[in-house]
């Protein structure tokens, strides 16, 4: 066990914001600074957690019940806490993801409707305490985002949803950081890629300096 415990960064927002491509941006300016951390997404994360992965965006035959996609996000989550965030949180290193909860608030929660008290029953039982330090929320008109994922190919089983689908996402995320100002910073990600670099080292820089 570290003197230290290491500190939770997440990422979020909703499809095509450009998460994996600012990702790196987090995880350049750790390591400029010395910080040992591990780097991870959801679902995701571990072997069996990547298989659930799989699973919720496989498009299959028969339709996913809201309440399995729930509960898979979840056990997917349960694995990957237990396998890697902690242990590393433990060990003093920093865990930057790409996603956790508010994905579920946003997505299976505003975006398919489903009661924000189970969700936050659910979240009690798999995390305990367990809450990201700092949430940096990407924030783009979901047309747009749309168009930069489909650009990338084939659409999985969420991002075959409908547009509205997606304005419901986009208004849980911002839901979320006004309800939660001290931990999610919200970037505009309609700007050139430069743009948003600088805006999110600016805001990491800022986030992170109430843990120095
Ligand atoms: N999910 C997840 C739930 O429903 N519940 C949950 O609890 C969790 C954890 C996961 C899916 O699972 C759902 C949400 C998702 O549907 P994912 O791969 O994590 O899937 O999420 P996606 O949103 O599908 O990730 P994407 O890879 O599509 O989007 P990114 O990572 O946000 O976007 P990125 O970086 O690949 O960028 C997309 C394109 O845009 C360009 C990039 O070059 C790239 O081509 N781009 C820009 N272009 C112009 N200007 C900019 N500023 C740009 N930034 C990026």
């Amino acid at each position: 066990m570290a003197d230290k415990r290491g500190l939770f960064l997440t990422l979020e927002g909703a499809e095509g914001v450009g998460k994996s491509t600012n990702i790196g941006f987090i995880t350049a300016h750790l390591e400029e600074n010395g910080i040992e951390y591990i780097l991870s997404r959801e679902p995701g994360g571990t072997l069996i957690a990547e298989e659930i992965r799989e699973l919720l965006l496989a498009v299959h035959d028969e339709p996913m019940s809201e309440l399995s996609e729930l509960l898979l996000v979840f056990a997917a989550r349960a694995q990957h806490i237990e396998a890697q965030i902690e242990p590393a949180l433990a060990a003093g290193k920093w865990v930057v993801c790409d996603r956790f909860t508010d994905a579920t608030f946003a997505y299976q929660g505003y975006g398919r409707g489903l009661s924000l008290e189970k969700i936050e029953q659910l979240q009690t039982m798999v995390q305990g305490t367990l809450r990201p330090d700092l949430t940096i929320i990407l924030d783009l008109d979901p047309s747009v985002g749309m168009e930069r994922a489909s650009n990338r190919g084939e659409l999985d089983r969420i991002e075959q949803e409908q547009q509205s689908f997606f304005h419901r996402v986009r208004q849980g995320y911002l839901d979320i950081a006004k309800a939660e100002p001290e931990r999610c910073l919200v970037i505009d990600a309609s700007k050139p890629l430069e743009q948003v670099k600088l805006d999110l080292l600016k805001a990491l820089k800022q986030g992170l300096a109430k843990f120095a």
